[in-house]
């Protein structure tokens, strides 16, 4: 069983570009725009030291204006619980933002271990700019630039695998349907493709006999190619 790491956070603040960083891969979808990550994005990390997690990519805790966005806050509440860790993430170049305690009382609610990351820190010469963030009152807090690639060796080192290694001793670990790579037995690789709006997603959904990715009646409800193991 390995431990889940879950990413959350406003939008726009970085969550995915950390979810490949952290995964080596370009998985989740990035970009200068707000509401990208929709669904639950999962992935897998191992570190140098040879310690496993999974991590999950999510749309995060934002202010919902529209259905679709309320689909996705229902989805980041289902990979909270899933999570043994919360990386909160938070934006260095916006400051913080009202909402942000808003969200550090529901993640609160859960009592999981959480990490503060302090995101984009590159091009920021006043360090007191930071010490805004520390009245929400989380005790472990890390910088980085997660599209620079700053502080990032350091989280990993100091933060998270101290904290999978503790995690693993414990065996709190949960059961996670996540088909890891440790499996010996090569998975048979599915492609659901389409038009928009043909019921790709429900169609998932039936095989996984769960709500795992997001129906709408939307053109273009789906952004990120979701991978999940059946
Ligand atoms: N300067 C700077 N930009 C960053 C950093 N990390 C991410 N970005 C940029 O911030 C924007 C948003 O990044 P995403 O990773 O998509 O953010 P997100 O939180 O997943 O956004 P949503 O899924 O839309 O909620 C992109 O343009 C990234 O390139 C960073 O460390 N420094
Ligand atoms: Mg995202």
């Amino acid at each position: 069983m390995i431990p889940i790491i879950v990413l959350i956070g406003r939008t726009n603040v970085g969550k995915s570009t950390l979810f490949n960083i952290l995964t080596k891969t370009r998985n989740a979808l990035v970009a200068n725009y707000p509401g990208i990550t929709r669904d639950r994005q999962y992935g897998y990390c191992e570190f140098e030291s040879n310690q496993k997690s999974i991590l999950i990519d999510t749309a995060g805790l934002d202010i919902k204006r529209n259905e679709i966005e309320e689909k996705a806050h229902q989805q980041t509440l289902i990979a909270i619980k899933e999570a043994d860790l919360i990386l909160f993430i938070v934006d260095a170049h916006k400051g913080l933002m009202p909402q942000e305690f808003e969200i550090s009382k529901k993640i609160r609610t859960y009592q999981k271990k959480t990490i503060l990351i302090i995101n984009k820190i590159d091009g920021i010469q006043d360090i007191y700019k930071f010490n805004e963030f520390y009245s929400l009152g989380f005790k472990k807090i890390k910088k980085v630039s997660a599209s620079h690639n700053r502080g990032i060796n350091t989280l990993i080192n100091e933060y998270l695998t101290p904290w999978i290694a503790l995690e693993i001793k414990n065996k709190n670990t949960k059961k996670t349907n996540y088909n890891n790579q440790e499996s010996k037995k090569k998975p048979i690789k599915v492609a659901i493709i389409g038009r928009k709006n043909v019921r790709k997603s429900t169609l998932i959904n039936s095989l996984l006999k769960e709500k795992k990715i997001i129906i709408c009646n939307i053109l273009g409800t789906t952004l990120d190619s979701i991978a999940t193991s059946v």
